[in-house]
C-alpha cells in the first residue's frame, strides 16, 4: 500500500498545490477530499502558472488519474470553468483522467447569494469567507436537504429537490436577509445542461480509489486550506466549514482508515492567515509587509491580502497531533532571506503557564503571549540550493532547530514557486 496525505499544517496558503504536483510525479492517483472552489493552489511548471481550485493537483500531467471526493463541495459551473481555463493552458482533459463523485454535494447559486448575504449580516462579526458557498452547502449537507450529483443525473428527482430547496432559501434570502429571490428556470435549465456535460465524469470515487489502493497504486490525498481552518480543530467560528485534517480523508473519500499510510504537513517557513479571527504570531509592522510583498501573499481565490507573522510550531505541533504527520515539508524559506533576524514561537505564554497547543476557547488565545527564539538570517543564495548541504548555514540550522523542537523530520524543502525549486531532505 502506498498513501499519503498532503495537508496544510497552518492557516493555508503553504504550497500544497506545489508539493501535490511535485509528488505527482510519482503517483499515480491524486484524490481531494474536502473543501471546494475556496481553495486556491498555484503550481508553477517550466515559467507557466496554473492557479486551481476544484481540481486535485495532478492534472498537470497526462498520466494520472484525479479524483474530486464526496467531501468536496462540488460547483459545476466552477469545475468546467476551470476545465476551460486549463485547457486554454494546454492541458488536456477528459474522464480518463478526472472523475467526480456521485456523492458530493452541489453548490448552488442560493449558497453563494447566502454566503455573501450572510457575511454582510454579520457586519464587523463576519468570518472573512471566499464568498463561494462553502458554508452554506455544508450546512444543506448536515440538514440533510443538500442536492449531491447523483441526484443532478435524475431530471426529475433534481427538478423536486430544488423546487424543494429554492422556496425555503428564498424566503430566507428574502425575509430575513433582505435579498432577492432567484428564479427557479434559471436554475434548472442552467444546471441541467451542466449535468449532461459532467455525466461522463460522475463516478461512485470509494470503489475506484479503494481499488487503486488494493492494485498497490501510489495515491496522493490533497489537502485544501490548513489545520487551523478545521472545522473541530481551528480557530473556530474563523474557519472553513469542512474538516481540513487528514480525518477527513476517509469520510471525504469513502475509504477505511487503515488505508493512509502517511501524512506530510506542509509548512511555510513563516504563518499567514487570510480573513478574520485570532493570529498570535502576526506582524503588523513594516515586517510583516516586507515579507507579504516579498513571498506574494495574496488570495489565489479572491485576490485579498494575506496578514503574515513569524513560523508559530504551536500551531504545527498542534498539526501533527490531530493530523498523525509523519513528516513535514518547509516551503518558502527563500521568502525570509535577507531579514537580518528571523523569529520562531515555541510556545505560548497563558497567564502563569506556558503551553504548547492551541487552547480551544479563543478568549484563552487572545491571552496567549508568544514566546520567541531568535534566528540569524540568511541570504537569497537559498533559492538556488539543490540538497541542504547547499544552503546557506543560517537557514540549515533553522530547519534542523525546527526539526529538533518538534520532533519531526523535514522531509521536503521548497525554495521557490517552481516545480524544479524543490528537494528531498532526507
Ligand atoms: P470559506 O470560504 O467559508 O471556506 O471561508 C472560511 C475561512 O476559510 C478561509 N479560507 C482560506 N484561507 C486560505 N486560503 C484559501 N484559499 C484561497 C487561496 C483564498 C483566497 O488559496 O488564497 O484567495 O482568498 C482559503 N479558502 C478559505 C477564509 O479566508 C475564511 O477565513
Ligand atoms: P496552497 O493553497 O497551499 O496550495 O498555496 P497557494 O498556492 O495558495 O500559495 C502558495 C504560493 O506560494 C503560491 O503562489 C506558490 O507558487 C508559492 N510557493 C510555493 N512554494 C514556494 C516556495 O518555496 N518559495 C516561494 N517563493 N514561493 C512558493
Ligand atoms: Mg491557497
Amino acid at each position: 500500500m502506498s498513501t499519503l496525505v498532503i495537508v496544510g499544517a497552518q492557516w493555508g496558503d503553504e504550497g500544497k498545490g506545489k508539493i501535490t504536483d511535485y509528488l505527482a510525479e510519482t503517483a499515480e492517483v491524486v484524490v481531494r477530499f474536502q473543501g471546494g472552489n475556496n481553495a486556491g493552489h498555484t503550481v508553477e511548471v517550466n515559467d507557466k502558472k496554473y492557479k486551481l481550485h476544484l481540481i486535485p493537483s495532478g492534472i498537470l500531467y497526462d498520466d494520472k488519474l484525479n479524483v474530486v471526493g464526496n467531501g468536496v463541495a462540488f460547483d459545476p459551473r466552477a469545475f468546467f470553468e476551470e476545465i476551460e481555463y486549463l485547457e486554454n493552458l494546454g492541458i488536456k482533459i477528459d474522464s480518463s483522467k478526472l472523475i467526480v463523485s456521485d456523492r458530493a454535494q452541489l453548490i448552488m447559486p442560493y449558497h453563494k447569494v447566502l454566503d455573501q448575504l450572510k457575511e454582510k449580516a454579520r457586519g464587523k462579526n463576519d468570518i472573512g469567507t471566499t464568498g463561494k458557498g462553502i458554508g452554506p452547502c455544508y450546512t444543506d449537507k448536515y440538514e440533510r436537504s443538500g442536492i449531491r450529483v447523483c441526484d443532478l443525473m435524475h431530471a426529475e428527482s433534481f427538478r423536486e429537490k430544488l423546487a424543494d430547496s429554492l422556496a425555503q432559501k428564498n424566503e430566507y434570502i428574502v425575509k430575513v436577509l433582505g435579498g432577492e429571490a432567484l428564479d427557479f428556470d434559471t436554475i434548472y435549465n442552467e444546471y441541467i445542461s451542466l449535468a449532461d456535460k459532467l455525466r461522463p465524469f460522475v463516478k461512485d470515487t470509494s470503489v475506484v480509489v479503494y481499488n487503486e489502493i488494493r492494485k498497490q497504486k501510489r495515491v496522493l490525498f490533497e489537502g485544501a486550506q490548513g489545520m487551523l481552518l478545521d472545522i473541530d480543530y481551528g480557530t473556530y467560528p474563523f474557519v472553513t466549514s469542512s474538516n481540513t485534517t487528514a480525518g477527513g480523508v476517509a469520510s471525504g473519500v469513502g475509504i477505511g482508515p487503515n488505508m493512509i499510510e502517511k501524512a506530510i504537513g506542509v509548512t511555510k517557513a513563516y504563518t499567514t492567515r487570510v480573513g478574520k479571527g485570532p493570529f498570535p504570531t502576526e506582524l503588523n509592522d513594516s515586517t510583516g509587509e516586507w515579507i507579504r510583498e516579498k513571498g506574494f501573499e495574496y488570495g489565489t481565490t479572491t485576490g485579498r491580502s494575506r496578514r503574515c507573522g513569524w513560523l508559530d510550531l504551536v500551531i504545527v505541533k498542534t498539526s501533527m497531533r490531530v493530523s498523525g504527520l509523519t513528516s513535514l515539508v518547509l516551503t518558502k524559506i527563500d521568502t525570509l532571506a535577507g531579514l537580518e533576524t528571523v523569529k520562531v514561537c515555541t510556545g505560548y505564554k497563558l497567564r502563569d503557564e506556558i503551553i504548547d497547543y492551541v487552547p480551544a476557547s479563543l478568549v484563552d488565545l487572545a491571552e496567549c503571549e508568544p514566546v520567541y527564539e531568535e534566528f540569524e538570517g540568511w541570504d537569497n543564495s537559498v533559492e538556488k540550493a539543490t540538497s541542504i548541504d547547499e544552503m546557506h548555514p543560517n537557514a540549515r540550522k533553522y530547519i534542523e532547530r525546527i526539526e529538533e523542537l518538534l520532533d519531526i523530520k523535514v522531509s521536503i524543502v521548497s525554495v521557490g514557486p517552481r516545480r524544479d525549486q524543490t528537494f528531498k531532505k532526507s
